[in-house]
């Protein structure tokens, strides 16, 4: 028995954690076990990684090491926590996922694609997400809503670079949902919350009848 997996991506304050919330409940109260869980983090190693690299700790040592830290934080994850739910055939809602690497340290991070397809292969090879929900939004006001959550904290390594960079990403991704349509689905996250959510839901929706065609 297999569940599923579904990754939510974009850049910052996109709004992926308050969706993933919403939509575990829903789950939740449709009778599914639900598990949710977060890159980098997930698992006591993998948070012990997050720390590391959005503290900027690791930046002096170069994006490739930081791709490393954020591919050995993902096989911790992978291994402890999500390949065991899909064994017992839960649903993964996971913050993030091989995309935020493609998009971070690839295209805007400039670590080459042999090193990233090679760390990808090694980390993800049999969980792989079923569905990913990519929420596009424009950088200015991705920062904007992130920024009234950041308080005493301040913007971590990736907030707080240049507008230019997030701009970069926010064309990456649109390029991997293009080559990926079948896996990738675009919500418009500059929506109403409302109206985001009923987005999702209906990419949710569409994902499970196919589920059922197919099965
Ligand atoms: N990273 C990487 O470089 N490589 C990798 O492989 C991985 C990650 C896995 C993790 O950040 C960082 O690690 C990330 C990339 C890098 N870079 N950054 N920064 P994180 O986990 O700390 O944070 P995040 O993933 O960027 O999430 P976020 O900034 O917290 O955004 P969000 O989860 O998408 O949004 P939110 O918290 O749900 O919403 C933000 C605010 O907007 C909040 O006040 C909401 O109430 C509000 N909101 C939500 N939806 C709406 C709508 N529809 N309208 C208005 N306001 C809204």
């Amino acid at each position: 028995m297999r569940g599923h997996f579904i990754t939510f991506e974009g850049g910052e304050g996109a709004g992926k954690s308050t969706q993933i919330k919403r939509l575990a409940k829903k789950l939740e109260d449709d009778g599914h076990e639900v598990v949710v869980t977060r890159e980098p983090g997930g698992t006591t190693g993998a948070e012990a990684v997050r720390h590391v690299v959005l503290s900027g700790a690791a930046q002096p040592f170069g994006t490739e090491l930081e791709a490393v830290l954020f591919a050995a934080a993902r096989a911790d994850n992978v291994r402890e926590l999500i390949k065991p739910a899909l064994a017992r055939g839960a649903i993964v809602l996971c913050d993030r996922f091989m995309d935020s690497s493609r998009v971070y340290q690839g295209a805007s991070g400039g670590v080459s694609s042999n090193m990233m397809d090679m760390l990808e292969r090694a980390v993800t090879e049999d969980a792989r997400p079923d569905l990913t929900l990519l929420f596009d939004l424009s950088p200015e006001e991705g920062l904007k809503r992130a920024a009234d959550v950041w308080k005493d904290d301040g913007p971590d390594r990736y907030e707080s670079e240049a507008l230019a960079q997030q701009h970069i990403r926010r064309d990456a991704y649109l390029a991997i949902a293009k080559a990926e349509p079948d896996r990738c689905k675009i919500i418009d996250a500059s929506k109403t919350l409302r109206t985001v959510s009923k987005q999702v839901d209906r990419v949710i929706d569409n994902f499970f009848a196919a589920q059922a065609v197919s099965a």
